[in-house]
């Protein structure tokens, strides 16, 4: 097991000035020849000629036409090469069928198809898989199959044979082949400087009807990063494949996007309303990647937050400008403190920039995604609006073409703005979420914010420096008035003061405005002032985090000294439902409560060793605590949110329905789940119809619902997923382990489909309770289908390891239990080098 560096990049050899690649295409027996100019890098350092190649069956190697005898390896091929430049042949045969691996070229329900980010161009054939090395490709496919793809513009088809050519020089990563009997919904784009683009989704018969919808996201994505990016396409033709075996969410080959057919595929049957926000989101982010990945690359893999962050920043911006801003948000903030906060926190803590890896599948995380996306918008905060459009305005034009690094992405703000980002930089260099403590004072008028911050130590970094941290604040008077409009405060030291004159009496803050920054805020705070914030707070975020620190002071007051639900929190709830003025997404928001990762995350924060199974109960009796006393508001909140009409999945109708979800939620503790049967039987949505089973099993009943469910979907894997997720995620804590089993031996229960696999052993890991039950039954049967998976998909199977990063927080026996199902999937014989690396950063 080999660790890289960043400070060991050096420049490869050569450059590349073209490349053509044939493919024969059979399950077992694909051919793929190919023909590569190379010319020497006169800058690069003293090295042998190395190509990339992994279980590659060589057939014949030749240089400038004379045939030579590689030396092979595990990891690919060293040759003598001439001095000057010279022209690589090679013929190699793989066998897509039995890669069950899902990178390189493998095969999914008769169809061929590639994953290549970040490293699977080695195992198509021997090449520099590095994404410094860029080059133009021209592709032939030869398949019997009627549908023959890849990148770039259509050349000549022929019976049996396409060809196609990519202008834009590419690293290898971006490279993708699809073959396969695909039905294409079809579309076109004219671009702003007036070019027209034809637009297909290629799916499997049968899934023509679920298109539309990604198409249309598709086309807004396109206007919108001409408008706000000042971003065109760039090829005559843009294609997305959907495919049913994948292991992400999607990848942006250049002008061939393959994804995730959960990732694609929607329609109002049987997509819920977050699936069809998910879906334009990533079909968003997979195009704007087109810009910010494709034609302005990563110079190496430690730079993978250089196209992740900031394209997940612009898919956040554009569901924003779609949808809701505050909404947006609030999702966006709760999804980086369950899945960031947590990495964050625990032994797989590391910097969004890494400085080392052994397996890079590794690092495509919540802290360089997401994290990386929070970063990009604090540098947006500090420089401001216009700097940062006239910033992104040179990026674009200095790199354009270029493999670049993040030191490259802070100068064009540097010289755009004149300011120093050394310390700046340090949001990518030093893992760990920063601690901001508050202290507020006042008096004659004036009033003091005193700030400390400071980052526990994290993996390999003991002693952190000081960030900077822009600080949202707002200060409201007593009436609700604001006071003092939202300014940033520019945090750079460990203890810092600002101050505000001229105020008549003592304000109340708003700190962290919009979550300007990814910290823990840690404020000392009476429930009154939390139900007034909640009340008053002009800014949304900070107005629905009041309620979120009402609950978690609730749930650890109950957990910790026993106390009673505090009724403030309860009246502030129903002055929340009761506001006609609040977006009903909003009020959805309001009323669900932290989960029980987060509660567990706190306690232990706080000093306090979490028990799973009393952390379930609390949120139980806070929920049915919640019921009773909103009671004579539900049953109006639920009728009035009613959505009539023909389904439509924009943002208003949405809201309305989620808020009628929860609110049904509560309903059904107080109605044995009459409500729940009722909104079932009458849906004509999957909205409406998973949220109605969910309520049930939630309540520990829907049996007949789950058949009736199953029997209905049976034929539709997407939906079937949900069926398999939800009852492992929502089963009650003592039976999730062995209802996950009983999943696991269901015919449909096809293991080696990540989204299956994930849907039932994910629910039940995602069920923090169940996977914690105190008999260690979730650990082992976890650990059981981890070590079954590795065999065939490392990649998932480590990803999936993570469900353990958080055994710290817990009891001894817990700890034992969790260490004793790590080290047996460590001493598994042929552990995969991506799980082998996960478990021993877990077991730290
Ligand atoms: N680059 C892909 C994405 O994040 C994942 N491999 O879009
Ligand atoms: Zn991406």
């Amino acid at each position: 097991e080999q660790t890289i560096y960043l400070s060991d990049y050096k420049e490869f050899s050569h450059f590349i000035d073209g490349v053509e690649l044939t493919f024969q295409l059979s399950p077992t027996k694909t051919r793929v020849k190919s023909k590569i100019h190379f010319r020497p890098n006169p800058k690069a350092p003293e090295q042998a000629f190395f190509l990339h190649g992994e279980h590659l069956k060589l057939i014949s190697a030749h240089i400038d036409g004379v045939k030579i005898s590689p030396t092979l390896t595990e990891t690919g091929l060293t040759a003598e090469v001439p001095t000057g430049p010279f022209i690589f042949e090679a013929e190699v045969e793989i066998s897509p069928e039995t890669n069950t691996a899902l990178e390189g070229l493998y095969m999914s329900n008769g169809m061929y198809c590639t994953q290549c980010e970040a490293e699977g161009f080695r195992k198509i054939t021997y090449y520099p898989d590095r994404p410094d090395v860029m080059a133009t490709f021209k592709v032939r496919v030869e398949s019997a199959l009627p549908v023959l793809l890849s990148n770039g513009n259509p050349g000549t088809s022929d019976e049996g044979i396409a060809e196609w050519h990519d202008p834009w020089p590419k690293p290898a990563y971006l490279f993708a082949l699809v073959a396969g009997d695909l039905i294409a919904h079809s579309d076109s784009f004219t671009t702003k400087s007036g070019k027209d683009v034809a637009l297909n989704i290629y799916v499997r018969p049968g899934d023509e009807d679920k298109c539309a919808f990604g198409m249309g996201a598709l086309k807004r994505s396109m206007t919108w990063d001409e408008d706000v990016y000042g971003r065109e396409y760039d090829l005559d033709i843009f294609n997305i494949v959907a495919v049913d075996d994948f292991n992400m969410g999607a990848m942006e080959n250049k002008g061939l996007n393959i994804f995730n057919s959960s990732c694609v595929l929607a329609s109002p049957e049987t997509s819920t309303d977050a699936n069809f926000e998910r879906i334009e989101g990533i079909i968003a982010h997979e195009y704007f990647h087109n810009w910010t990945g494709n034609r302005i690359t990563c110079r190496d893999w430690f730079q993978l937050c250089l196209k992740e962050g900031l394209t997940v920043f612009r898919d956040q911006q554009f569901t924003s400008d779609m949808r809701s801003h505050a909404v947006k948000r609030i999702d966006d903030v709760i999804t980086l403190r369950g899945r960031q906060f947590r990495e964050d926190n625990g032994p797989l803590a590391h910097p969004v920039r890494p400085e080392s890896f052994v397996e890079i599948n590794n690092f495509y995380t919540a802290t360089v995604y997401d994290k990386g996306a929070e970063v990009i918008g604090m540098l947006k905060r500090l420089v401001g609006d216009e700097d940062y459009k006239r910033a992104l305005d040179l990026y674009f034009e200095r790199h354009d073409g270029d493999a670049a690094t993040i030191e490259d992405w802070l100068k064009v703000f540097e010289d755009t703005t004149g300011r120093d980002l050394t310390q700046f930089s340090k949001w990518y260099s030093q893992a760990g979420t920063p601690r901001l403590s508050v202290a507020g004072e006042f008096s004659d008028g004036t009033y003091i914010l005193h700030f400390k911050q400071a980052t526990p130590p994290t993996p390999g970094q003991p002693v952190k420096d000081p960030r900077v941290i822009p600080i949202a604040v707002g200060l409201l008077n007593p009436n609700g008035d604001e006071v003092r409009e939202t300014c940033i405060l520019e945090m750079t030291e460990a203890e810092q003061s600002f101050r505000f004159t001229g105020l008549s009496t003592k304000p109340i803050p708003s700190i962290l405005r919009a979550f300007s920054a990814p910290v823990i805020l840690e404020r000392q705070s009476s429930t009154k002032e939390r139900a007034f914030l909640l009340a008053h707070d002009t800014d949304p975020f900070n107005k629905w985090e009041a309620g979120r620190a009402l609950a978690k002071e609730t749930l650890v007051a109950m957990l910790t000294a026993d106390a009673p639900v505090n009724s403030d929190f309860l009246d502030a709830l129903a002055a929340v439902l009761r506001d006609e003025n609040l977006d009903p997404a909003f009020q959805a928001l309001a009323l669900a409560l932290p989960s029980q990762d987060d509660i567990a995350q706190t306690l232990f924060d706080a000093g306090v060793t979490p028990d799973p199974m009393a952390i379930y109960t609390a949120l139980e009796t806070l929920s049915q605590s919640i019921a009773q006393h909103l009671q004579d508001l539900l049953p109006r909140i639920y009728a009035a949110n009613h959505v009539d009409g023909p389904f439509s999945s924009e943002a208003a109708p949405a809201g309305k329905r989620a808020l009628q979800g929860a609110v049904l939620g509560l309903i059904s503790r107080l109605d044995g789940g009459d409500q729940a049967r009722a909104q079932y039987a009458a849906a004509d949505n999957m909205t409406q119809q998973l949220q109605a089973l969910a309520c049930l099993l939630r309540i520990d009943r829907g049996q007949t619902e789950l058949a009736s469910f199953e029997t209905q979907w049976a034929q539709d894997r997407l939906v079937m997923d949900k069926w398999f997720g939800l009852q492992s995620g929502l089963a009650a804590p003592q039976k999730a382990a062995a209802i996950t089993e009983t999943l696991t031996k269901h015919a449909a229960f096809d293991w080696k489909n990540p989204n299956r696999f994930r849907a039932a052993l994910g629910g039940l890991t995602g069920n923090t309770a169940g996977f914690h039950a105190a008999d260690g039954a979730g650990y082992k049967l976890v650990t059981d289908w981890l070590i079954k998976l590795d065999a065939a998909n490392p990649q998932t199977t480590a990803r999936m390891s993570t469900a353990f990063d958080s055994w710290r927080r817990y009891d001894a026996s817990r700890q034992g239990q969790m260490i004793e199902q790590l080290k047996r999937i460590q001493a598994t014989p042929n552990l995969s080098r991506d799980t082998h690396e996960m478990v021993t950063r877990i077991l730290g």
